[in-house]
C-alpha cells in the first residue's frame, strides 16, 4: 500500500509578524502545499494520506476552513487525521473517505491488509503512549500508527505495542527527520519562521517493501547569512548577496561595526525594495571598547580577556556585547 505522510499545516496560521499582505500569501501557500499533496496522490494511486496533527493552527478553524478542507480532500480514497495540541478539538462532519482519530483507536483497511493506529491530542495534555497497549495488532498483516508529539527515539523503542507497528508516522516537530529505521517525522509543509531552516515537503511510503522517501516541495525557504564584513548602507547589501524577491533572509552582521548603525532604517530600506530581510547586529563596536580599556578599571583586565578569546575564536562575540552593555548600563547608573 502506498501512503503520502504530512501534518503540522496549521491552515489559518495568523503569521503575525509578517507584513499583512504577506502573511495572507503565507496562508495561502500553506492551502496550496496541501493541494499539491493531493494531486500527488491522485496523479500516482497513492490511496492513504495521513495526517499526522496540527491540521489546523486554531482549535476551532472557521466554518469556511474546514468546508476548503473537505472540498480538497474529497476525491481521495482514504484521508486520516489524527488532532495535534493545536487542533485537539477538531470535529470534522463524518465522511466516507475521513478517518478521524478521537482518542487512541484503530482503523481497519481489510482490501490492503492494513491497521492503522493513532492517538489523537484530547485536551492540552499530551496522550500517554502506554494507553496504545489497549489496542490490537493486526497479526500477518500491515501496522502503521501515528503519533504526535516530541518523542526521543528511546521512548517509542520502549513502548512493546510500538516494536509490533511496520512503521510510525510523527507529526508535531517541524523540521524533517528521523527517529530510528521505522519512524519518521514528515515536518511542515512549509517553514513558518526563520528558526526553520532547510528544506520541508512531505514523505511517500509504500508498505511492506519498506519504501520510505522524503520529498522537498517548500514554495519559499528561509536563509541565514552572517556577514563579517562592515557594512553601512543596504544597497551595498543588496549589491553583494543576490536576494531574491520570494524568499526569507536573516542577515546577521558580524566582526566591527558601526554602533550608529540603523538596522531598522536598513530593513524599512530593503522592504521597499520588495525584499523581506530581518537584520541582526552582532557586531562589536570598536570605538566603544577602545573607549572602556581607557577607563583602567576593574572591568579593564575582564574586557582583554573576553576581546582575546574572540579574537581566538574560543568565545561567542556576543559574550562581548553581553558584557559591554552590561558596563555600559553600569556606567549610566
Ligand atoms: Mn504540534
Amino acid at each position: 500500500m502506498k501512503f503520502l505522510q504530512s501534518g503540522d499545516y496549521h491552515l489559518g496560521r495568523s503569521f503575525f509578524s509578517m507584513p499583512p499582505h504577506l502573511a495572507k500569501i503565507r496562508r495561502e501557500e500553506l492551502w496550496q502545499a496541501l493541494e499539491g499533496q493531493v494531486k500527488i496522490c491522485l496523479e500516482n494511486q497513492i490511496d492513504y494520506l495521513f495526517i499526522t496533527g496540527d491540521l489546523f493552527d486554531k482549535e476551532k478553524p472557521s466554518l469556511k476552513n474546514l468546508n476548503r478542507f473537505l472540498d480538497l480532500v474529497q476525491d481521495l480514497p482514504h484521508v486520516l487525521v489524527l488532532r495535534g495540541n493545536h487542533d485537539y478539538q477538531l470535529s470534522l462532519p463524518p465522511r466516507d473517505n475521513l478517518y478521524v482519530f478521537q482518542g487512541t483507536e484503530s482503523f481497519d483497511f481489510p482490501q490492503d491488509r492494513l491497521r492503522v493506529h493513532g492517538q489523537s491530542w484530547q485536551g492540552p495534555q499530551a496522550p500517554k503512549l502506554e494507553d496504545l497497549t489497549d489496542l490490537e495488532v493486526l497479526e500477518g498483516g500491515v501496522n502503521i500508527c501515528l503519533l504526535h508529539g516530541d518523542f526521543k527515539k528511546k521512548d517509542l523503542e520502549d513502548q512493546t505495542f510500538l516494536q509490533a507497528m511496520n512503521y510510525l508516522a510523527l507529526g508535531h516537530i517541524h523540521k524533517p527527520g528521523k527517529l530510528g529505521d521505522r519512524a519518521y517525522y514528515a515536518g511542515s509543509p512549509e517553514p513558518f519562521d526563520s528558526s526553520d531552516l532547510g528544506e520541508r515537503g512531505y514523505i511517500l511510503g509504500d508498505l511492506p517493501q519498506g519504501d520510505i522517501q522524503f520529498i522537498p516541495a517548500n514554495a519559499r525557504s528561509y536563509h541565514r547569512i552572517e556577514i563579517e564584513d562592515k557594512l553601512d548602507l543596504a544597497q551595498d547589501l543588496l549589491d553583494k548577496l543576490s536576494l531574491n524577491h520570494k524568499d526569507f533572509y536573516q542577515v546577521i552582521l558580524k566582526g566591527p561595526v558601526d554602533s550608529n548603525l540603523r538596522t531598522d532604517l536598513m530593513e524599512d530600506y530593503l522592504s521597499q525594495q520588495g525584499y523581506q530581510v530581518q537584520l541582526e547586529n552582532r557586531g562589536l563596536d570598536l570605538g566603544r571598547i577602545q573607549a572602556y580599556q581607557e577607563r583602567g578599571d576593574v572591568f579593564t583586565d575582564l574586557l582583554k580577556q573576553v576581546l582575546e578569546g574572540v579574537e581566538n575564536k574560543d568565545l561567542d562575540p556576543l559574550y562581548l556585547q553581553e558584557l559591554l552593555s552590561i558596563y555600559g548600563e553600569s556606567l549610566e547608573e
